[in-house]
């Protein structure tokens, strides 16, 4: 009886192993709206064809809808029912009509899934489980269908209808309404579903694919913010473009309009012809969006117009198989945005990215491998590990298959599974019979989780002229993995001469297929540097026993510019490391490496920036057996200030530097403003008494958002009286642009000061602070859980402030809640004060009365 009760209240988890397919298809759907916010009516008429058994009913999914009538073949019927939240209807033969009528409430939505209002218009999300919650459907990836959908509506406040596909004819419909039909030729699982309606103003373009189409293109948004779509127009076209000369994808209907929103769980939605987006990745200008608001806009419009064949065209069989469309989408917009500026500069990006997100997952309580086995809701998996670990999984594969084979497979990929729902097996099979190389033991990366550690060392013989590598893997254990096999880890490696500092080797690609491996190399005659894991050819963490002098040495000397990257980074961290457990450290070596690269005439400023850039307190934290926020902040500030005092000329000439002009979204212009933020940063750190003085004068004459945050930042971390001038005057010029304001809350969320923890309690009272909008609930409340000193303070209010606003965003938005929630999981990774305060908030969570699967699964799974 009480396992009984148990059973009820914890959320049933779904497996991997359970999949069969759909008992009924459904290859064609017409859908009626009848739009108003309070009260939609939606009429759907299903033609169902039988795919399996002969006696299996009928199964539709359903959500929040109130069920008006059902009929079948045009007959109403009351002999159906409803098991769980599926309405269940017996039918006898092969093919039907199924027809259902459905109320529903968008302005009553305030998870942002499914029909809702933002902004006063209507817009739909329906990945992964959305579409359930505008009508009854069989909701699942491997149900293809062809759209016919009519919208109608009141014509003074909704006079823009779009749906999917290409328009096909609209009219006046009496009573100040209005209606429009589209249709999309092309099946799509109901994930895919869209629609918009509003008073939107369009930016339109046009795109002449390869083959001679016209492409109508248009980006919607409020009239007010038509300006701020220019950059993210020309990204569309850049793409289109890339997409065709890169993988031969050309774009297949009439029309792509995308579509920006205030209000949006995610940063964008792939529908089909109607991307609905976020609006911070649609909307910029110089005055409001930074560099890095510019480059990432550009990156999620690639990443969303990418979907369109890995996504689309071909989509996923089941949610386990996510990685198939978005592992492979992010490698894609990674190659594209390499392609529009430093591919070593994107590349360093995305490894941080990786290090910062996907790292701390693979090593916590919710990590899982790329391809899970099972999840209780599964809006929870859309996580870096899916994401990212499965970008770095595609491009394992391109560099062990080399680019001409790896086209060859993507080119077969596409063409055999075209309009097919697909597996992450299919996409690897296609790998292995374009290039006929085994990908066997490949296949680990999908079912492992956790992060692989190579520990490599050189020994040298003189005598022989002969190195010898060794090389071990390990592989950690993760919940319900305790133990794993070897994986095949894709190294690329070169020596280099300690005395002469040229190249001994050729750059070399090892395949590390067993727990353990030596390498031989002759005709090595000086002493021998090791250089691995160049460009970051493999997710894994080095483990290597090279000295200072020798990682000195490659920041200098390493021909691949990620390799002197990780050389730098791997110098400043063994520093850091050791000044958190002893308190104090030589900063001697750091010092000379930072100033050499500052002095290099040859390197591009924006790998300068990145390259003398510490680690993150939080990278830092990762490196220790128990995370000391205290000690990594000081040993951390520590270093900042001595580099910003023993630098202090270079720092001075490396601000100065940037040319003045007015501001030009170039890559050369980006990385000097990149390096001026960075090295105003190390001047506030050394305590200059100019430095708040430089610093508010550069906010003040800044024309552009990436200086003027810059400065705003580093004003942010101290105490100068221009803090709060720049904090107010930042607040009274931006108070209408919701974007802006974000920032305005981050920056002080991310501030190093003692003060922040009580900062952000109040800022969680402001006026503009709510937690209906995620972009705003997420300005403040994943940047205090990103900063790792002041959310971790040992008495625990920062661990007891989070909960609260949890509990109380679940009730509104509980997929954004699930979002936030991993900061309070990392107990094991702190001293048992910490662990135990970050418990019982776990705990408090999870005995909250109706909380959502959501946020019960992230909060139960970091408690085991
Ligand atoms: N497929 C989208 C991500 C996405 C997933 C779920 C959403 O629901 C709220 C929204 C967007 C992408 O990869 O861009
Ligand atoms: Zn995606």
């Amino acid at each position: 009886m009480l396992d009984a009760l148990h059973a009820i209240a914890q959320p049933a988890a779904i497996r991997r192993a359970d999949y069969r397919p759909p008992a009924w298809a459904v290859p064609d759907i017409a859908l009626d709206f009848d739009l108003d916010p309070a009260a939609t009516i939606v009429t759907a008429r299903l033609t169902v064809a039988r795919n399996g058994v002969a006696d299996e009913p009928l199964r539709l999914d359903g959500e929040a809808l109130e069920l008006l009538t059902v009929s079948v073949d045009g007959i109403a019927i009351d002999d159906w029912r409803m098991e769980g939240d599926q309405l269940v209807i017996d039918l006898p033969g092969d093919a039907h009509t199924i027809e259902t009528k459905v109320r529903i409430a968008p302005d009553r939505n305030t998870q942002l899934m499914g029909l809702y209002a933002s902004g006063g218009n209507l817009c739909t999300q329906c990945e992964a489980e959305g579409f359930r919650r505008i009508t009854f459907f069989p909701d699942r990836p491997d149900v293809l269908s062809r759209y016919l959908v009519r919208l109608t509506a009141d014509k003074a406040r909704f006079p823009v209808l779009l749906a999917n596909g290409d328009p096909i004819a609209a009219g006046d419909a009496g009573d100040g309404r209005h209606w429009a039909e589209w249709r999309d030729p092309f099946p799509k699982p109901s994930y895919l579903f869209a629609l918009v309606a509003g008073d939107l103003a369009v930016n339109r373009g046009e795109f002449v694919t390869r083959s001679g189409r016209t492409v109508q293109l248009g980006i919607w948004v409020r009239q007010a913010d038509i300006a701020r779509t220019e950059h993210a127009l020309h990204a569309l076209k850049l793409s289109m473009a890339w997409d065709e000369q890169v993988y031969g994808r050309e774009y297949d209907l009439n029309v792509f309009n995308i579509v920006a929103v205030d209000d949006f769980n995610f940063g964008a939605m792939e529908n089909k012809g109607l991307n609905i987006f976020n609006s911070r990745y649609i909307l910029a200008d110089p005055d409001t969006a930074t560099d890095y608001d510019y480059d990432a806009i550009a990156a999620v419009v690639a990443h969303e117009y990418f979907h369109n064949w890995s996504g689309n065209r071909i989509t996923c069989r089941d949610w386990f198989q996510l990685s198939l469309k978005e592992g492979f989408t992010v490698y894609r917009d990674q190659g594209f945005s390499a392609d529009q500026g430093s591919a070593a500069v994107k590349r360093i990006e995305d490894v941080r990215g990786l290090r910062a997100a996907q790292f701390p997952e693979d090593a916590g309580p919710l990590a899982h491998p790329v391809r899970p086995d099972s999840y209780i809701e599964i809006s929870n998996f859309y996580t870096a590990t899916i994401y990212n670990k499965g970008a770095e999984l595609i491009r394992m594969m391109a560099t062990i298959l080399g680019p001409q084979a790896f086209r060859a497979a993507t080119d077969l990929y596409f063409e055999r599974f075209d309009g097919t729902a697909a597996t992450c097996e299919d996409f690897v099979a296609c790998m292995e019979e374009a290039s006929g190389i085994d990908l066997g033991q490949f296949r680990r990366w999908y079912s492992q989780a956790g992060t692989s550690r190579v520990a490599a060392s050189i020994a040298h013989d003189a005598g022989e002229g002969r190195a010898t590598i060794r090389l071990a893997q390990h592989q950690p254990p993760t919940p319900g993995q305790p133990e794993k096999a070897a994986m095949v880890i894709p190294l690329k490696l070169r020596l280099f001469g300690a005395e002469t500092g040229r190249a001994l080797t050729d750059e070399q690609l090892f395949l590390l297929k067993d727990p353990a491996a030596t390498i031989v190399v002759d005709d090595v005659t000086e002493r021998p540097v090791l250089s691995i894991n160049r460009g970051f050819s493999a997710p894994v963490v080095i483990d290597s026993d090279r000295s200072a002098a020798d990682l000195a040495f490659l920041a200098r000397h390493d021909d691949d510019p990620f390799a002197r990257y990780e050389a730098m980074q791997q110098l400043m961290l063994d520093t850091l490391v050791a000044a958190a457990i002893e308190g104090r450290a030589d900063h001697d070596a750091v010092v000379d490496a930072v100033a050499d690269t500052l002095a290099n005439p040859d390197l591009d400023p924006a790998f300068v920036a990145e390259a003398v850039l510490l680690p993150s307190e939080a990278f830092i934290g990762d490196q220790l057996a128990i995370v000391d926020p205290d000690a990594v902040f000081h040993a951390r500030e520590a270093l900042r200030r001595d580099l910003g005092k023993r630098l202090a000329d270079q720092w001075r000439s490396a601000y100065a530097a940037a040319p003045d002009g007015p501001y030009a979204y170039t890559p050369a212009a980006k990385g000097h403003r990149r390096l001026r933020a960075v090295a105003l940063g190390y001047i506030a750190a050394s305590g200059a008494a100019d430095a708040a003085g430089l610093a508010f004068s550069l906010f003040e004459s800044a024309d552009n958002m990436t200086d003027r945050q810059g400065a705003l930042s580093a004003l942010a971390n101290g105490d100068a009286g221009e803090r709060e001038a720049a904090l107010d005057i930042f607040y009274n010029r931006y108070a209408d642009n919701g974007l802006v304001l974000d920032k305005w809350f981050q920056t002080q969320a991310l501030s190093s000061r003692d003060d922040t923890g009580d900062v952000v309690r109040q800022l969680a009272e402001h006026p503009d602070f709510t937690l209906a909008n995620p972009n705003r609930a997420r300005s403040l409340l994943g940047a205090f859980g990103a900063n790792q000193r002041a959310f971790n303070a040992a008495d625990g209010s920062g661990y007891r402030f989070l909960a609260d606003q949890l509990i109380a965003l679940d009730k509104l938005n509980p997929q954004t809640a699930a979002k936030l929630m991993p900061p309070l999981g990392r107990w094991r990774r702190f001293d048992p004060n910490r662990a135990a305060l970050m418990r019982a908030e776990l705990e408090r969570i999870v005995a909250t009365p109706g909380l959502s699967k959501d946020l019960f699964e992230q909060a139960s799974k970091s408690l085991d």
